[in-house]
C-alpha cells in the first residue's frame, strides 16, 4: 500500500507546485499609456501574492498582493512601461522568479508582448485570457498537415505490384550464344555422322553387289 501512496503523494505534492509565470504585458496600448499599461501573470493553480514584487528594466518596483487562479492582470495606475527596451521581472521574497525579453512596443495598438512557448511574441493582446499565439499555432498545423501529407504518400501502398525486371548479365547472353553456337555444332557433327554412316551403307551395298555380280 505505501509503494502506491508515496508516488501518488509525490505527484499531488509536484502538480500542486507554483508555476507562476509572467504571461503577457501592454507597455504601449492604444491611446495614452498612463494608467493604461497593464501585466498578466499566470499560474496553473491557485496562488497567494504575498512576498510577490513586480520589477522594471529601471529597477522600479511594485509590490503585489492578493491570490489569484489562472490568469492575473495588473494595471498600472501611472505610465510605469516604457516604450523601448522595456522587460518586467517577477520576485518572490527577494529571489528572481521570472524574467521577459527585453523589447520595444513602438506599436500604439492593441498588440502586445506574449509569451508563447518559451518565446515572446508580439501578437494581438488577451488581457485576461490565453495568449493568441496564432502565428506559431498556424505555422504548427501546417507543419503537421505537411508531415501528415508526406506520411500519407509514404504510406500508400502500391497497388501495381512492381514489375519484375529479368536483366540478363554479359554472363548470361554469352551463356544463350553459346547454346546456339552448341546446337548449330551438334547438328553438323550428326548430319557428318549420318552422311558418313550413308556412305559406308552405300559402299557396302555396292561391294556386296559387285561381288555377287563376279560370282
Ligand atoms: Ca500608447
Ligand atoms: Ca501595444
Ligand atoms: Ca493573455
Amino acid at each position: 500500500m505505501k509503494r502506491i501512496l508515496l508516488p501518488l503523494l509525490l505527484i499531488i505534492l509536484i502538480s500542486n507546485i507554483s508555476a507562476i509565470r509572467i504571461n503577457e504585458f501592454e507597455s504601449n496600448p492604444e491611446g495614452p499609456d498612463t494608467g493604461n499599461e497593464w501585466v498578466e501573470l499566470y499560474d496553473r493553480g491557485d496562488i497567494d501574492l504575498e512576498g510577490y514584487k513586480l520589477v522594471n528594466n529601471d529597477g522600479d518596483e511594485i509590490v503585489l498582493s492578493g491570490s489569484f487562479s489562472k490568469y492575473y492582470v495588473y494595471t498600472f495606475d501611472k505610465q510605469w512601461l516604457d516604450n523601448k527596451d522595456e522587460g518586467i521581472f517577477l520576485y518572490k521574497d527577494g529571489e528572481l522568479v521570472d524574467e521577459t525579453d527585453v523589447v520595444d512596443d513602438g506599436a500604439n495598438d492593441d498588440f502586445a508582448w506574449s509569451y508563447c512557448s518559451k518565446d515572446w511574441e508580439f501578437v494581438e493582446e488577451t488581457k485576461d485570457g490565453k495568449n493568441d499565439c496564432k502565428k506559431e499555432e498556424d505555422q504548427d498545423e501546417s507543419d503537421s498537415e505537411i508531415q501528415l501529407t508526406n506520411n500519407v504518400v509514404q504510406e500508400t501502398p502500391t497497388a501495381q505490384p512492381e514489375p519484375q525486371v529479368i536483366s540478363l548479365g554479359a554472363k548470361d547472353i554469352k551463356s544463350e550464344k553459346d547454346k546456339k553456337n552448341l546446337d548449330k555444332s551438334d547438328y553438323a557433327l550428326y548430319g557428318f555422322i549420318g552422311f558418313c554412316i550413308l556412305l559406308i551403307v552405300l559402299f557396302i551395298i555396292k561391294s556386296t553387289y559387285n561381288k555377287n555380280e563376279f560370282e
